[in-house]
């Protein structure tokens, strides 16, 4: 009996399964309750008393090799067959639906700033982001010395100092005028670039959009008048904007534009410094020599201008702390915009 046990433990061990058929002959030939093992128990019972103790132990460590070997295979074809089977899934349950993205906070308020604007007969345009001392400075009578044109602000390219990276959107207005007689009145959202070190309050590319309106006899009021309306409609009935005196080389006069702190509603808070107003950008009447340079007779026509940071609005109207959570693409921060139209 020994002998046999020993051929039988060798069997076991070369018994080749792969697959599931392979499987089903092993059990039946080995564990199953008609197989090999079952017999040598029966036999077992008809042993002599003194040789029980030795047999008992082989036949027992042959039963522990064969069902081992079953149990191992039948797990490896489980799993195979969980992956090949498509019979077994349910192909009329319905569809997980695809997680859509969300659009960027930034491109929210973009498209928000463009509709409020088209509804009064503003257009859209757009230009390079590698400018030329011309349509950054020049044109917009930057005189030679102004700091803005110093190397801590403006990105010039290949140090060549009149190849830059624009540092406002008016380089689209030059470029407007240059090629649309007035009436003109279009807005230029777009990226800008200032050389400046990365924080929470400042980046070196940031978002503007400035808007020009030049025709016969267009005045300061219109100016008022049209910002009046645009930040109603941007940030709600309830929220006031004001005008500070102020200066720019482009514009004459010109004004600095608050509005209510939308934090605090005008009580005075951390973020507007308990003044209960933040600023959101520049304005003002179009300078005479800009329009000279740019071959429109002032004499004839008048203009204003205005500028606001798309970055500031959007924290501003969504509560954002830090600036670099627009860069950084983290998904848990764009996610909570999903849905917002
Ligand atoms: C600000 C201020 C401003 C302008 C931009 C402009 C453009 C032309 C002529 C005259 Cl072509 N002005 N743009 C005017 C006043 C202010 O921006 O604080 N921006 C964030």
């Amino acid at each position: 009996m020994l002998e046999k046990i020993k051929a039988l433990s060798t069997e076991i061990e070369n018994y080749l399964i792969s697959s599931k058929e392979d499987l089903e002959n092993y059990r039946l030939a080995f564990t199953s309750r008609n197989g090999i093992l079952s017999q040598l128990f029966e036999e077992f019972k008809t042993v002599a008393n003194d040789q029980k103790k030795v047999l008992g132990a082989e036949i027992n460590k042959l039963k522990q090799l064969a069902e081992g070997k079953f149990l191992m295979h039948k797990e490896i074809i489980d799993a195979q067959e969980e992956n090949n089977d498509t019979n077994k899934k349910d192909l009329t349950l319905p569809v997980i639906p695809n997680q859509l993205g969300s659009r960027h906070p930034l491109s929210l308020t973009r498209s928000r700033i463009i509709q409020i604007f088209e509804r009064i007969g503003f257009n859209v345009s757009e230009g390079p982001e590698i400018e030329d001392d011309w349509h950054n400075f020049t044109a917009l009578n930057f005189p030679e010395n102004h700091p803005a044109r110093e190397m801590q602000d403006t990105f010039f390219i290949n140090k060549n100092p009149d190849i830059l990276l624009r540092t406002h959107t008016s380089t689209v207005q030059v470029r407007l005028m240059g090629r649309q007689k007035p009436p003109i009145r279009s807005i230029m959202p777009g990226r800008v670039y200032r050389n400046e070190a990365i924080s929470a309050r400042a980046h070196c590319l940031f978002h503007q959009v400035e808007g020009l309106y030049i025709d016969k006899d267009v005045s300061f009021s219109d100016l008022k008048n049209t910002l009046y309306y645009f930040v109603k409609e941007m940030f709600g009935k309830d929220i006031e904007i004001r005008f500070r005196p102020s200066f720019f080389p482009f514009t004459e006069p010109s004004a600095e534009m608050d509005i209510t702190c939308l934090i605090c509603k005008g009580e005075g808070c951390n973020v507007c410094k308990q003044s209960g107003w933040v600023e959101i950008g520049g304005a003002g009447m179009v300078d005479p020599n800009v329009l000279k340079a740019n071959n429109i007779n002032p004499e004839e026509y008048t203009g204003f201008a205005f500028g606001m940071g798309i970055e500031r609005m959007t924290m501003l109207k969504y509560q954002i702390k830090d600036l670099r959570l627009f860069t950084e693409n983290d998904v848990r921060f764009l996610r909570q915009f999903s849905g917002v139209v």
